[in-house]
């Protein structure tokens, strides 16, 4: 079965099932997320309070990929009123569409290549057939450059989880901390937050503000001290009055690789002192908006500390969906969160499916 039809059986048989017409208040297949539910039902464990639940993961799929479907989807479908049939012109198309959507160079030229053998061995001269192959080697692809990891934390059995996050200046790290305390603190985690970008003034308070909003606690210095100081107090403080998750702001300065990798270096190094397996997760935040810019950024923090999972912010503000699979590609690394929007419940774990069905066919039904 192909990528079209297998996502159009999922998402319609949920349709069918629940008897509902309009993508908006479909449901979806499966819970993927135990806190998820917790988050959203507010321990109502009512099949009411789960529909709920995968019914606002669908719907903010839909709702935050609409830009970037508009910029993909229709684009490729416009292309196909306008040829009759594929000729070298119309992979010259395809083929700036996809780099203009984020996709990569190099994933785009690997993808076109390999349309046009197929295109030539199975004798394809139909646009319509043409998207459709190019679509699927987009996302054969995705699946192939990384093993699949489970995008909700992995909370360890004994003492608190450290959480770090990295990423440059106004990528959406802090908001994003919010989002994910404010995740776990409803599914009953005891969180603490841990404001060590001491460099940008007002960032402490800013991510006070928000552990006052979402009630959870936080451990704040002075700005301008040292932040790998911080992070050893907040560790040692999380041990002693058992918190099950810290969540470690860094500074989004990047002004040269060396200064990058020895601040986070020490960071790390105290962490492990007082649990040496922390931090056991380290997230990159991406705004979804910088496209080439983001997956330089990648690289070089990449190679500055080792890093378990990148969340995508603000895929909502961006008409280019394809960041994802670029990402994908040339870093391996496992997209784990998303952010399709400014609320407190629209950080989404990252789920391949929906981002499909929000990037390719939703708009079948709208509009
Ligand atoms: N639309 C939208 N806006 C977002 C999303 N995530 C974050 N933002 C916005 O992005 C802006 C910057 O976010 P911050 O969380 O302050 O970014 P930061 O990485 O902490 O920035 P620095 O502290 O300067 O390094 C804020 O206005 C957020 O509301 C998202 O998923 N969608
Ligand atoms: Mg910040």
């Amino acid at each position: 079965m192909g990528l079209f039809d297998y996502l159009k059986k999922k998402f319609s048989k949920n349709e069918d099932e629940k008897n509902i017409k309009p993508v908006e208040e479909q449901k979806v297949a499966s819970m993927k997320s135990p806190v998820e539910n917790v988050d959203k039902s507010l321990s109502s464990s009512s099949v009411e309070g789960k529909e709920k639940i995968k019914d606002n993961t669908q719907e903010a799929y839909a709702r935050g990929m609409k830009k970037a479907r508009k910029g993909f989807m229709y684009r490729l479908k416009s292309l196909t009123s306008i040829f009759r049939k594929v000729n070298e012109e119309y992979f010259d198309e395809l083929e700036e569409i996809l780099i203009e959507a984020d996709v990569g160079t190099e994933l785009t030229f690997r993808i076109i290549d390999e349309a046009k053998q197929d295109a030539k061995v199975y004798n394809i001269d139909s646009p319509e057939e043409i998207n459709k192959l190019v679509v699927e080697k987009m996302f054969e692809g995705y699946a192939q450059s990384g093993k699949s990891v489970s995008p909700d934390l992995n909370f360890v059995n004994n003492g608190p989880t450290v959480l770090l996050m990295v990423g440059v200046n106004g990528g959406g790290k802090t908001t994003t901390i919010a989002k994910l305390a404010n995740r776990y603190s409803k599914a009953g985690k005891k969180v603490l937050l841990v404001a060590a970008d001491t460099f940008r003034a007002g960032a402490t308070e800013q991510l006070g503000v928000w552990a006052k909003r979402i009630g959870v606690d936080i451990l704040m210095g002075e700005d301008g001290c040292d932040p790998s100081s911080l992070c050893y107090d907040g560790v040692r403080k999380a041990v002693n009055e058992k918190f099950d998750l810290v969540i470690v702001d860094t500074a989004g300065r990047l002004q040269n690789k060396t200064n990058l990798m020895n601040e986070l270096a020490k960071m790390r190094r105290v962490i492990g002192k007082i649990i040496p397996e922390a931090p056991h997760e380290t997230f990159l935040v991406i705004d979804a908006n910088t496209g080439q810019n983001g997956i330089d950024q990648a690289k070089v923090f990449k190679e500055a500390t080792p890093l378990t999972g990148i969340v995508i912010t603000k895929m909502d503000g961006t008409s280019k969906g394809g960041i994802i699979l670029a990402i994908r590609d040339k870093l391996g690394v496992p997209v784990r969160f998303i952010g399709l929007g400014e609320g407190m419940n629209d950080l989404k774990e990252f789920d391949l499916d929906e981002y499909l069905y929000g990037l390719l066919l939703v708009e079948e039904d709208e509009d």
